[in-house]
């Protein structure tokens, strides 16, 4: 059978289980604190409640062993992970030996262990790759269809697997199947549009002085610049009521100032000028949830201000939610401002640690522990940090565990930072980690930071980048897009 065919028969068999649980019982949900978890989440809930269905929900940033023991004191005997828990597989084999679990997950399964009371639905199992191919939302879509037709979420499949950046001109087999089930249920479409984050809901001006994609001599991060530019190609960038959007200018106006970018930037090709929008048909035009990414963006921005039940209640169209989403992307920016101020203030303290290649950071309880990584991954793109440094950042967590995140500037080849951290780990014998090559995680006990740092610092100073090809990689330097552009 087709590896394709495979996978979809084990979604079905799957769901013929889940529908075996009886009424009674409440399902405990346990949902990744990301996008594309909340948007998984949201998905199984919307099915749930079709069905008249009890359920709690819990949403964490990682799988813990302390987590689960939690999970384990408590009275529900189904659980279903979602968008997490297959890297966690044999810890959750272990210590929740008594409960009925499914795993709807698309990360790389921990182990091959089989467990008779575990019900583990993910494409890497079918020799599918989950890290593009299909994301935690749509393996969780693609499960609840098996359940009762749940299509209007396939929307949020979509805005899911933009936020794990699995788009890349277009999308792959499961995804793309996805997408059209949106389509054909007129629930989104697709246009070309100019490589801008936040085309929808930002000035132009604005976006041509921002833009990490399309870089324009002179214009691209300056600010009167990009005013000259667009007085010099004839378009007023402000109205009476301020700043205009590219949806305020006129179908002539959009020709000129589209031929003055291609004319004008240093990009040769036009993909690096042109992206896919996906717009959600039915959002206003200048709303943070037309544009897939910025729906995204916004989810990212609840889960790491512990908010992740505002997203959920903005992926279910509650206009009650959808307000508080925005207004919590103003308090997130605020807290990267004060996450880097924190930074700049102790630079030269003993919290914040230098040497060639490999710079640490322990904020302690200066920077929320949500926050910590998203501030990594500013400095790492930083100017002032060289290229091939290591980022460490430690901030700590309200239960007695430390929250750490590994970037990379540069981004070099050949380094998964994924595998790095997990070195780290075995070294101080403590923690466990998460994330992927250009970007990973752990979470250690607080009582390790020591050691742990002590342990980073003899790890990451056995790499020897000139051995290391350097040569950057395209779509690496996509992947961190999305997040940080706010
Ligand atoms: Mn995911």
């Amino acid at each position: 059978m087709e590896k394709y065919d495979s996978f979809k028969e084990n979604l079905k068999k799957g769901a013929e289980k889940f529908l075996n649980i009886p009424k009674k019982e409440t399902i405990r949900i346990i949902g990744h604190l990301d996008a594309d978890g909340i948007c998984a989440s949201s998905i199984i809930i919307n099915a749930l409640t079709k069905l008249n269905r009890k359920y709690t929900l819990t949403i964490l940033p990682t799988i813990t062993d302390e987590s689960l023991e939690q999970l384990k004191s408590e009275n529900e005997k189904y659980f279903v992970f979602v968008d997490l828990g297959s890297g966690s597989l044999d810890s959750i084999g272990r210590i929740l030996s008594e409960k009925n679990i499914f795993i709807l997950d698309h990360h790389h399964p921990q182990s091959t262990t089989i467990y008779n009371n575990i019900t583990q639905i993910n494409p890497h199992l079918f020799n599918i790759d989950g890290s593009d191919e299909i994301s935690g939302a749509g393996v969780v879509f693609l499960f609840t269809q098996e359940l009762v037709d749940n299509s209007e979420m396939s929307r949020i499949a979509i805005v899911g697997a933009i936020g794990d950046i699995q788009e890349n001109n277009g999308f792959k087999k499961l995804n793309s199947e996805i997408l059209n089930i949106a389509i054909n249920k007129r629930l989104i479409e697709v246009k070309k549009g100019l490589k801008f984050f936040g085309v929808q809901t930002k000035p132009i001006h604005k976006l041509l002085q921002y833009s990490s994609e399309i870089i324009i001599p002179d214009v691209t991060g300056s600010e009167s610049g990009a005013i000259k530019f667009l007085q010099q190609i004839g378009i007023n960038p402000q109205t009476k009521k301020g700043w205009k959007k590219i949806s305020e200018l006129t179908d002539d106006e959009k020709k000129r100032l589209i031929a003055a970018i291609v004319m004008k930037s240093n990009n040769s090709k036009p993909e690096d000028i042109f992206t896919n929008n996906y717009l959600l048909i039915g959002e206003k035009e200048d709303s943070p949830f037309r544009d897939a990414k910025e729906f995204a963006t916004l989810l990212n921005s609840c889960g790491r201000l512990n908010k992740a039940s505002i997203g959920i209640g903005a992926c279910l169209n509650d206009p009650k939610m959808k307000k508080m989403a925005i207004e919590n992307l103003t308090q997130y920016r605020r807290e990267i401002v004060n996450a880097l101020n924190w930074y700049k203030d102790n630079e030269h303290s003993d919290k914040i640690f230098r040497k060639k290649n490999i710079l640490i950071i322990n904020a302690e309880e200066e920077v929320l522990p949500t926050m910590i990584g998203t501030l990594g991954s500013i400095l790492s793109k930083s100017q002032d940090i060289e290229k091939n440094t290591f980022i460490l950042s430690l901030a700590r967590n309200y239960d007695n565990t430390t929250k750490v995140s590994l970037r990379i500037s540069g981004k070099p080849e050949n380094i998964n930072l994924k595998d790095v951290i997990q070195k780290i780990i075995e070294e101080s014998g403590n923690g466990s980690s998460g994330g992927h090559a250009f970007a990973s995680g752990a979470v250690i006990s607080t009582d390790y930071e020591e050691r742990f740092i002590e342990s980073a610092l003899k790890v990451l100073s056995e790499f020897n980048f000139e051995l290391i090809n350097d040569s950057i990689k395209e779509d690496m330097n996509n992947k961190t897009v999305i997040n940080e552009q706010l």
